[in-house]
């Protein structure tokens, strides 16, 4: 049995073998040792509190204090100690540290080529004071087809080319759902280009069930072919080069009339027709030309369908593919290089 003096006298002296035991100490797992060996729940300090229920209960209280005072000494030099070694690691790190050593250059972002053609495009007719509207890509039967003048049974209607959610809404197939809404939307003067992903139910080598596509159009009193001749020859001149022909040529589309499609002489062979090696140029297939749009004066029966009197009210509309139009301006020969998201390919559009 102890006496109060000799758990007093052992609490003293704990603090000192503690102070020994932790100089030994060198590493932070050797300091966790020494604080389980002392204040852990089977520690030192444990075993000489346990007598303390068989000392006199008016001594307790005294023991009890002097007990509290010991533990908080024993942590706040665990603390130290245990900072010390921290520090000192840090230290070791930073000897080795070398601050000549290049750094990473972390990999940059850089622009998909579908994006940068939309992006220009787009800048060249806001620049020309169009509009940019966007809009859903699941459509209705009246927004794809209906009010574009293609009536049911109509051969693009057809379940070869549309992608159907059920039988009257459609994946858009065209992004000119989006002219009959902003039509309905507003009033003339309107000038507005749509960017879009469209879908077809089509997939080989030159086509792919999603592509994009911007559409354009221009409403108000006296718009003329000519108009839609000098926008879009402005547009060719911009998004190519000053120096291509542009020609248009007859066309047929049913929410146009009359229509066209436009030509600019050839990118890869300048129109000659002839590769570099002498051969036939593949781009333009020895014709000299290619084709970059189709365009046309909105057909009445399109108006009809919006509300406005086609008797006062023309205008014109066109519609391109966008990568159609990467491929010619970067001189990329397979569409499927758009979506296979190979790093070599993209890193070089930065
Ligand atoms: C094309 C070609 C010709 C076109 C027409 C319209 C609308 F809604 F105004 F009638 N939007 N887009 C159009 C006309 C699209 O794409 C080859």
């Amino acid at each position: 049995m102890n006496s109060a003096a000799e758990i007093s006298k052992s609490l003293k002296s704990l603090v000192q073998e503690f102070e020994k035991a932790l100089d030994q100490a060198s590493l932070l797992q050797e300091v966790e040792e020494v604080r389980v060996a002392f204040l852990g729940r089977k520690g030192r300090l444990a075993e000489i509190m346990s007598s303390l229920p068989s000392l006199p209960v008016e001594e307790r209280p005294g023991i009890g204090r002097l007990a509290n005072e010991v533990k908080a000494e024993l942590n706040r030099i665990l603390d130290e100690k245990s900072r010390d070694i921290q520090n000192r690691l840090r230290h070791e790190d930073m000897s080795s540290f070398d601050h000549t050593m290049p750094g990473r250059i972390p990999d940059s972002g850089s622009f998909h080529p579908v994006t940068r053609v939309i992006n220009d495009i787009c800048r060249i007719f806001v620049g020309l004071g169009f509009d940019i509207v966007t809009g859903p890509e699941v459509e209705t039967d009246f927004y794809n087809f209906e009010a574009l003048n293609l009536p049911p049974g109509h051969p693009a209607r057809d379940m070869q080319d549309t992608l159907y959610i059920s039988e009257s809404v459609v994946l858009r197939t065209h992004t000119s759902p989006l002219q009959v809404r902003t039509m309905l939307k507003a009033r003339p003067p309107l000038a507005a280009i749509a960017p879009g992903k469209v879908y077809r139910r089509d997939s080989d080598l030159t086509h792919t069930p999603m592509f994009h596509q911007i559409e354009g159009f221009l409403v108000d009193t006296d718009v003329s072919m000519a108009d839609l001749r000098g926008t879009l020859t402005a547009f060719a001149h911009e998004i190519f080069d000053p120096q291509v022909k542009v020609r248009f040529r007859p066309s047929f589309f049913p929410f146009t009339e009359p229509s066209a499609e436009v030509d600019i002489s050839c990118v890869m062979c300048m129109g000659s027709g002839r590769s570099d090696q002498g051969g036939p140029c593949r781009v333009c297939k020895e014709t000299g030309w290619v084709e970059i749009l189709g365009c046309g004066m909105i057909d009445p029966a399109v108006f009809e369908k919006v509300g406005y009197d086609p008797e006062k009210y023309t205008g014109f509309a066109f519609g391109l593919g966008v990568e159609r139009v990467a491929m010619l301006k970067y001189g990329i020969g397979d569409l499927r290089m758009f979506f296979e998201n190979d790093l070599r390919f993209l890193n070089q559009f930065v």
